[in-house]
């Protein structure tokens, strides 16, 4: 199984290195690619810098920041492109830590379409976060899990491995979702095709360099999408409902 890490990048210059050495001491298997969005601080240019010195790290270029989602769906299409049988979500700021990749990969192997880092199942923790970041996360998982009806523990966790099929049966480029969204975007995605997600629980780490590109525009992106979906679903099951409903009334008894 050819294994490929995707990290978007934004300004990582402090945190990068230490992922990225953790990564290939930790996950010699897996080939990296950073998607990195112009970076003002040059994470691009360290980006490049590690590329030179080992052949199984890649650097995607991209003009300018266009958010988490457009990096990971070019990450994607590269991977794709290049073959790799799983492609793993991985954040650079620390964290998801590397040392733990191992539980979404195994559960790959045991047959998971997608595997899903979560905090939010038994054993799984976050580090250093304050309470208004645990409870924003906890309610939007919630909030996600009740207007969509699929069972998921952490819906915008970052740390994912999927199987190639498991995203080529996806339309990526129908993707429009920008921030932390995203994830949730996609993952409703897998559940609602029905294949197999495994959440495995993860010890989350806060970041202890760099800033968050957390903002009150991604959250409400979220709560607008989530709630937009939802109703929509909804809708169309009571119209199919009330379709079959008048067809069994015309059928002739
Ligand atoms: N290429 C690219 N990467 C991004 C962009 N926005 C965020 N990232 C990266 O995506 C990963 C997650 O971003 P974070 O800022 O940690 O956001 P977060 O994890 O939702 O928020 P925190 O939990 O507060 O850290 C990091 O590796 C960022 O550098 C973007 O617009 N383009
Ligand atoms: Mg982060």
């Amino acid at each position: 199984m050819r294994v490929v890490t995707i990290i978007p990048t934004y300004n990582e210059i402090e945190s990068l290195p230490n992922t990225l050495s953790r990564l290939r001491s930790n996950v010699p298997d897996s080939d990296v690619l950073i998607v990195d969005d112009n970076s003002p601080d040059g994470t691009g240019g360290f980006a490049d810098f590690a590329a030179a010195k080992d052949g199984q790290v890649h650097v995607l270029h991209r003009k300018r920041k266009e958010g988490l989602g457009a990096a990971y769906i070019a990450g994607f299409h590269w991977g794709l492109d290049a073959g790799y049988d799983i492609l793993v979500e991985m954040d650079a700021d620390g964290s998801h830590q590397p040392e733990q990749m191992h539980l979404l990969l195994d559960a790959v192997a045991e047959g998971a379409d997608l595997a899903m880092g979560s905090r939010w199942v038994s054993g799984g923790e976050v580090v250093s976060w304050p309470l208004h970041r645990k409870l924003l996360s906890r309610l939007g998982s919630l909030y996600s899990r009740i207007l969509l009806g699929a069972e998921i523990r952490d819906f915008t966790g970052g740390y994912r491995a999927f199987r190639r099929q498991t995203l080529q049966k996806i339309d990526l480029d129908s993707v429009e979702s920008v921030g932390y969204c995203f994830q949730v975007d996609l993952a409703w995605k897998v559940a609602q095709l029905g294949l197999r997600i495994v959440e495995v629980p993860i010890v989350f780490v806060e970041r202890e360099h760099g800033d968050s590109k957390m903002s009150r525009k991604i959250v409400m992106e979220s709560i607008v999408r989530v709630t937009r979906w939802g109703i929509r679903t909804r809708w169309q099951t009571l119209k199919h409902k009330i379709m079959s409903n008048r067809e069994q009334k015309r059928r002739p008894s």
